[in-house]
């Protein structure tokens, strides 16, 4: 079945933040934020600011209606600065005028005068002066400390990863409304409806009941909107509330890239042993996490790059710690893969050091490591693993013998232009890490006309979670799926929301959809059985009909319908799911959090220019554990999208944040995402489909966040191909690994010197 959505995306039809026709007398927010990126706030100045044209109100601090506080895990975000400000860009002032632009000029007549206070970028910086958000965690498995005598190779290193755009090609934004007796009404560009309207229920002091938040369907949100709509839409909503106006503020692109948080950029310490037959034996981590000026999610996300450390392998023993370091940058916050991606990459770094230091190809170790079912991960969850499956599916499908054996003639034929492969397995767990965030809810009303309307607390962000909600209606009824309509997402419909998150929306939300129409079927049955005179179990609904054994009658759904609303039987459910067995201890690090894991390998081929230091995605051919997928065609999207965003993280995205915290990759001439012309030239996608029980709906496995991970083949297809031109040459585990550093990395020279020194560097010669 076909994404909903298609046809009025590509007819412009598709109804986002800025479609919603504006009120009369909408006034337009623009958010004024600090100049500087730590400092305490000496003076305001809102006087010229307050004169220009069409402003009719700057809100500060002093005007919230409730608590000052946006924090979703910790209690530690202002909705506005009071009098330290921690990042540049924290919105420190609320401009309110007649239309956009004349907010926006007001915006820069405001003045401030900051008292500067030394700025941390570096979260080893941060760690070393104390400064954590959350207590560090550690994760152990065995004994690491007995473990390193059995090892005949030890390796140490240090793994650095960079931070990531979201860059949703919807900015962030919101639309409030005002409603009789103080409710409001807000359009947000959100994944967590719910998040939105407590963040709103804190700031303005209005009950949670008073604030419906309603989702048609975002532009985009790679977890950028999980928890920071917020701000935007309890601004938004604390100026409605108070000047009882329409306001909408839809951010530009640049106050968007300033003023929100990334993917954590993290630095790594890794120690990892290897016994003889090069079986791991021992692996000792430590992560630096840069959370930047607020918790918002990082604690979580911490949690999940410890969840992940070990990826897909199986290691005896390990000891995984964990920093969570606040510096003087925006907070940073969820990005598909939740702190995952960044725990994957130190360990085939750590996997990758073995390998060049021995001499044998990473895939070699790899191999030999890969977790089996009954192998315990380090927070004493089993698996029940398709590692190895996934693995040798791909090397006989995809011949992966021939193509080393390829990459290797054409590199000894070849001066200036040099191949390099890599394999890259998956593991990803699937379950919000925080156990009481599974659980969804749906309410599903059968209309007297036929017609199903659905509503659930997913949001729709391209992904295609409606249109897997509407095939569970439609397939649970066994009615054509022209009866079923997926509803906005509306808090005042569906209470107490998970944010569109963790890959386990469609899994949560549609089981919850199963139950509700699962129950109004049974319903539906009874009314059959009572006017057939016949006992219920001889009766099903196939096809829009009643079936009596396998006799097709004349009750179709239609008349069934009318039947039952005649007899005054509901028509309506409203379900409740919980993912059964998933508990987790946190004072012991262990339990059983996830619901199953998602797996996979991908092999990523690339060639380098090895005078230019550029290099093209030759392919990426991945064997993925889609369960049963009930929808190939989105999920085959959903990997498409996660490749060429992961192999944008490590490859050409490049957050730069210069010392005095400011951010230089502002705008997209700077900052430079994967485009129709840096996409693999062929994505090969197979699917590894197993009939395994699991807790996916439909057995059809979670498929958002997993597949952006093989984006990390392409870090280290890209070192071996530069290791094939230069075998003596060092080369930082320090991604992205963009064209500069490539060509650095083919000539041996150190990256530090050229920054220190600014001056060309000389002896640059092309040898062989
Ligand atoms: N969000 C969250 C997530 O709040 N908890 C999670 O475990 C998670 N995992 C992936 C993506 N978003
Ligand atoms: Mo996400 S990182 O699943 O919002």
């Amino acid at each position: 079945m076909k994404n909903i959505d298609s046809s009025t995306h590509v007819r412009g039809e598709s109804i986002y933040l800025d479609d919603i026709p504006l009120i009369r007398g909408t006034l337009f927010g623009v958010a004024f934020g600090s100049p500087v990126a730590h400092g305490i706030i000496r003076s305001l100045d809102l006087t010229e600011a307050e004169t220009m044209p069409g402003v009719v109100r700057i809100l500060t601090y002093k005007d919230v209606t409730g608590e000052n506080q946006i924090g979703g895990i910790v209690p530690d975000e202002p909705l506005l600065a009071e009098h330290h400000v921690h990042y540049c860009g924290m919105p420190i002032a609320f401009v309110l005028a007649e239309t956009d632009n004349e907010a926006r000029a007001a915006v820069k007549k405001i003045t401030v005068t900051i008292e500067p206070l030394p700025v941390i970028t570096d979260p080893r910086d941060a760690q070393a002066k104390g400064e954590l958000i959350v207590r560090p965690r550690t994760f152990r498995l065995g004994e690491t400390a007995a473990a390193w005598e059995q090892c005949t190779y030890i390796f140490e290193g240090v793994a650095d990863t960079n931070g990531q755009e979201h860059l949703y090609i919807e900015t962030q934004g919101a639309y409030a409304i005002p409603q009789e007796n103080n409710g409001i009404k807000l359009y947000s560009s959100t994944q967590g409806p719910t998040a939105v309207q407590r963040a709103v229920t804190k700031s303005s002091g209005l009950p949670m009941h008073q604030i419906d938040v309603d989702v048609t369907r975002l532009g985009g949100g790679f977890g950028g909107k999980e928890d920071q709509a917020n701000m935007w839409a309890a601004l938004c909503a604390l100026a409605t509330h108070i000047l009882k106006k329409p306001v909408k503020y839809s951010l530009h692109r640049l106050e968007d890239m300033a003023m929100t948080g990334k993917r954590h950029p993290y630095s790594s310490d890794f120690k990892i042993g290897l016994d003889n037959d090069l079986k791991i034996i021992a692996y000792e981590v430590t992560f630096y996490q840069n959370a930047g000026a607020a918790a918002d999610l990082s604690p979580a996300v911490m949690e999940r790059t410890l969840f992940h450390c070990t990826n897909s392998y199986f290691i005896p023993n390990v000891t995984a710690t964990a920093f969570c370091c606040r510096t003087n940058l925006p907070p940073n916050t969820a990005f598909r893969g939740f702190g995952g991606p960044q725990g994957m990459f130190v360990i085939e770094a750590a996997i990758a050091k073995a390998a060049e230091s021995l001499g044998v190809d990473a895939a070699v170790i790899q191999a030999k490591n890969l977790n089996k079912t009954g192998d315990e991960f380090p927070y004493g969850q089993k698996a029940e693993s398709e590692a190895h499956a996934c693995w040798t599916k791909a090397e006989e499908l995809y011949d992966i013998e021939t193509i080393r054996h390829n990459v290797a003639s054409f590199n000894a034929a070849n001066v200036l232009y040099k191949k390099g492969i890599a394999l890259m397995p998956v593991c990803f767990g699937i379950s919000f890490t925080n156990t009481r965030m599974n659980q969804a809810r749906a309410l599903v009303h059968v209309y007297t006309d036929g017609s199903v309307g659905v509503s659930t607390g997913a949001v729709e962000m391209g992904q295609g979670v409606n249109t897997k909600m509407l095939q569970v209606a439609a397939q649970t009824f066994s009615i054509q799926p022209e009866r079923v309509k997926l509803q906005s997402t509306s808090t005042y419909r569906i209470a107490n929301t998970s944010p569109s998150a963790a890959s386990a929306t469609a899994d949560l939300n549609g089981r919850a959809v199963q139950i509700a129409c699962t129950d109004i079927v049974n319903r539906l049955k009874a009314v059959a059985a009572d006017v057939l005179q016949v006992r219920v179990d001889e009766i099903s609904l196939q096809d829009e009909y009643i079936y009596l054994g396998d006799k097709k009658t004349d009750w179709y759904w239609q008349r069934l319908v009318m039947e039952a609303y005649a007899k005054r039987v509901s028509l309506s459910e409203h379900a409740h799911y919980s993912t059964p067995d998933i508990h987790y201890d946190a004072t012991k690090e262990k339990g059983h959090p996830f619901a199953y894991h998602v797996y996979g390998t991908a092999l990523v081929d690339v060639t380098v220019d090895c005078l230019r230091g550029t290099y093209e995605m030759e392919a990426v051919k991945v064997v993925h554990d889609f369960g049963a997928s009930m929808n190939p065609m989105i999920d085959r999207g959903q990997i498409e999208g996660g490749i060429v965003q992961g192999i944008g993280w490590m490859t050409m995205e490049e957050v730069v944040f210069d010392k005095s915290g400011r951010l230089r990759s502002n705008a997209l001439s700077t900052y430079k995402v994967p485009d129709i012309y840096s996409v693999p030239k062929e994505i090969a996608i197979n699917f590894l489909e197993t009939q395994q029980d699991n807790l996916a709906i439909f057995r059809s496995k979670a498929v958002g966040e997993p597949p952006l991970m093989y984006g990390i083949g392409a870090y280290f297809a890209l070192r071996n191909a530069i290791l094939a031109f230069n075998p003596t040459t060092t080369i930082p585990f320090d991604a992205p690994m963009t064209p500069e550093k490539v060509l650095l990395a083919l000539y041996d020279v150190n990256p530090a010197l050229i920054l220190a020194n600014d001056q060309t560097v000389k002896g640059l010669e092309v040898t062989g």
